[in-house]
């Protein structure tokens, strides 16, 4: 019965029963079922999250735990990283205090699958920043407009997908600026390609994105009439493509209150929002527009009563002739040449696509107005799209999936990679641990002259010769023996029944992926938007902005130029991990999926970063640096040290009582095992300095 179940649960030790919180001290074996059961445990006692050294791993708990509440921030303030519990309080903090003492940059890259709790993770750690930071007055400002460029950047950029209610559907990277005392100052958003099919096509069970659903179920009766929607979302084509309008997560209308809000605390003047909205209400009318085909067969637009309220944002006359015909630019003159009403109808979709895209970017980049600081230190937030799989993976599965390639191997780079070598470098006896090298698939995507991408561009440069297939046909010459790429023809029997003709197939470092695409061909709306009324369009769609004539770069080399950026901002500054993990697909509590999970670990490649965690050192310091600061502990090294400051760091540690296998000595640096061997000593240092300028201020005393 009850009492005796009791009984026994009492009987296990707390250990038994919470597991253990760090993987390095995980003893005696480090098998992957071991790491497995471990998790299991901690996530059924509530425990989400567990470190390997100082990488956090967090389990998604698909309901509220009552852990992040202020008491909860007090109490990870300023304490050493292992003496609590783990919490993505207890990095943030850590980050915090080694930016506050090395006057360095940090970025917390925070990975994981579609779903895995990778943006409530970031939210949870810019949270813990505003809140605990020193601040004044005009910081606050800053802070609550960091805090709320959250709601306003997910209402426009995040949408439920099947895998996520509130799936991100852009890259984000978000740096929180701090001044020398460490209060946060500002911020600055770096934003990565948004999924703007979503705008005009959502799967079946998906939404477009939230603003749309906020602006028709929350907008004000006044705000509706006059931007002309009634409040029904059935009404507009773009937002029942995947028949589910309504979520029963999801609350449309307090949503929508709160990015009113939110909106009014970033600096967003009356017109600003009016014009916002206008051209939300606009892609919408947009979408509702017909066409249909006049005696030659050239289409036409048929409802009127759209055309009147999507030209309350555009020019009417441009937008008609822009919908229905293409501009072909011959020799002397520009000919206009009629579009069919499949055409048209493709016409219209990309307009508003390039609206909404130029419309996000514009928000983006007001919001980075109003946190603008002259930066001094910074943490930078990565939060991007988990990879992702679907039915039917399109261009934009290709790109998310293709940017969590290249982290997974900056992530490969910086960890297991560099760690290694360093040892090596250092003279450190190591035995080299596996792992698989996620290199082979980038260079598949992003080689020069022969990956996926470069062949992509070559397709887009024949435009109306070239097709999906023919683009398929190009893959399956030049890239047709690789061992991450598969296609119909390429298969070997068995994997040839799961694969269309048409399709390509990746193996990516977290899962096989099918994609099918079709080839986009391009049209310019530049200039109808030019003639637009509302300023926002106007602004986005610059005069000055070149045209066809010098050979556009296409968006996938576009976005491949943005990744190798952000590599590039990244690896200028020190890292830390958060390592999210998805417990089950059916986005429930208490329900931990072994084979799902595991899987995870795999791919995470979690078990690698653990036996090199657990062999290696989790901290090392230059000797000249180690010795500078902790000198003082030791009446040999202080004040000064005549020798070399090897020999220093010898006599130093030998005094603090070091144990033998708990540091190494290399050839200019010195390691050590565990953090807590540093944090004593930096302890013992902080009190040597207190007595000391105690007894220097006693000294002076009465002069
Ligand atoms: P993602 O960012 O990793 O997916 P989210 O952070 O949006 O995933 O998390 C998905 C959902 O899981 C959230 O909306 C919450 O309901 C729940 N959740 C996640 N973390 C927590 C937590 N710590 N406590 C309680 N609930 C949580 V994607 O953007 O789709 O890649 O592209
Ligand atoms: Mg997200």
């Amino acid at each position: 019965g009850v009492a005796g179940e009791r009984g026994v649960r009492a009987s296990l030790t707390a250990r038994d029963r919470v597991g253990i919180q760090d993987f390095v001290l995980l003893d005696a074996y480090t098998s992957e079922s071991a790491f497995l059961d471990n998790l299991r445990k901690r996530f059924h006692e509530n425990l989400i999250y567990t470190y390997v050294g100082t990488l956090l791993v967090s389990v998604n708990p698909y309901k509220d735990l009552d852990i992040y509440s202020k008491k909860q921030m007090d109490t990870y303030m300023g304490v050493n990283f292992f003496e609590l519990p783990p919490h993505i309080y207890a990095l943030a903090d850590n980050v915090f205090r080694t930016m506050l003492s090395e006057f360095n940059n940090h970025f917390i890259l925070i990975s994981g699958e579609s779903g895995a709790g990778k943006t409530e993770a970031s939210k949870k750690i810019l949270q813990f920043y505003a809140v605990s930071c020193p601040s004044t007055k005009l910081l606050n400002n800053v802070r609550d407009r960091l805090l709320l460029s959250n709601p306003v950047l997910e209402a426009f950029g995040n949408a439920k997908t099947l895998k996520n209610d509130n799936s991100s559907r852009f890259g984000k990277y978000m740096d929180i600026q701090f001044d020398h005392r460490g209060g946060a100052v500002g911020g600055h958003i770096l934003s990565y390609l948004l999924e703007k099919s979503r705008v005009v096509h959502q799967n079946h069970g998906e939404r477009n994105f939230h603003i749309f659903y906020q602006l028709v179920e929350g907008g004000e009766e006044d705000l509706l009439r006059w931007l002309g929607l009634e409040r029904n979302c059935k009404n507009y084509r773009y937002l029942v493509q995947g028949d589910c309008a309504k979520v029963s997560s999801i609350n449309d209308k307090s949503d929508w209150k709160t990015v009113q809000k939110a909106l009014s605390v970033i600096d967003f003047s009356e017109s600003d929002t009016e014009h916002l909205f206008g051209i939300i209400a606009s892609v919408l009318h947009l979408g509702n527009l017909k066409f249909e085909a006049d005696a030659r067969g050239y289409a036409t637009i048929k409802n009127n009563q759209e055309t009147h309220w999507v030209s309350k944002v555009n020019c009417l006359s441009v937008l008609q002739q822009g919908l229905t015909h293409r501009k072909i630019e011959a020799k002397t003159e520009e000919v206009l040449s009629p579009f069919s009403v499949e055409h048209a109808v493709y016409a219209r979709d990309a307009l508003a696509k390039a609206i909404y895209g130029r419309t996000f970017n514009w928000l983006v980049n007001k919001i980075n107005e109003s946190l603008d600081s002259s930066r001094k230190m910074v943490v930078g937030l990565l939060d991007i799209y988990g990879f992702e799989v679907f039915s039917v993976n399109s261009f934009e599965q290709f790109c998310i999936n293709y940017c969590n390639e290249k982290l997974q191997q900056l992530f490969i780079q910086l960890t297991l990679k560099s760690e290694q070598e360093e040892y090596e470098l250092e003279g450190i006896e190591w035995e080299p641990v596996p792992y698989f090298n996620n290199k082979i698939i980038c260079d598949l995507v992003e080689e020069k002259f022969r990956g996926i991408i470069s062949l992509l561009d070559e397709e887009c440069l024949r435009p109306g010769e070239a097709t999906d297939l023919t683009f398929l046909e190009k893959m399956e010459e030049k890239i047709g023996g690789h061992p991450h790429f598969v296609t119909h023809k390429l298969a070997d029997k068995n994997t040839r029944k799961t694969l269309e003709r048409g399709d390509f197939r990746l193996l990516h470092y977290a899962g096989e992926v099918t994609y099918y695409w079709l080839m986009y061909y391009s049209s310019l709306f530049h200039k109808v938007m030019q003639h637009s009324k509302n300023a926002i369009i106007k602004h986005c769609f610059p005069s000055s902005e070149p045209d066809n004539k010098k050979r556009p770069e296409t968006v996938v080399t576009q976005f491949k130029n943005s990744l190798v950026g952000l590599t590039e901002i990244l690896t200028s500054k020190e890292p830390w991990y958060v390592r999210c993990i998805k417990p089950n697909e059916s986005k429930q509590p208490a329900k931990f999926d072994d084979v799902l999970v595991r899987h995870q670990v795999k791919y995470l490649g979690l078990m690698e970063h653990l036996r090199v965690r657990r062999a290696g050192f989790a901290y090392r310091r230059k000797y000249e640096i180690f010795l500078q600061r902790y000198k003082a502990l030791c009446p040999d090294t202080w004040p000064n040290w005549k020798g070399t400051p090897a020999e220093g760091v010898r006599c130093l540690i030998k005094h603090l009582g070091y144990k033998t296998d708990e540091y190494k000595l290399g050839r200019t640096k010195i390691f050590i095992r565990h953090p807590r061997t540093l944090f004593a000593t930096e302890d013992a240092f902080q009190v040597c300095k207190h007595q000391l300028a105690t007894r220097i201020q006693a000294k002076y005393k009465g002069y």
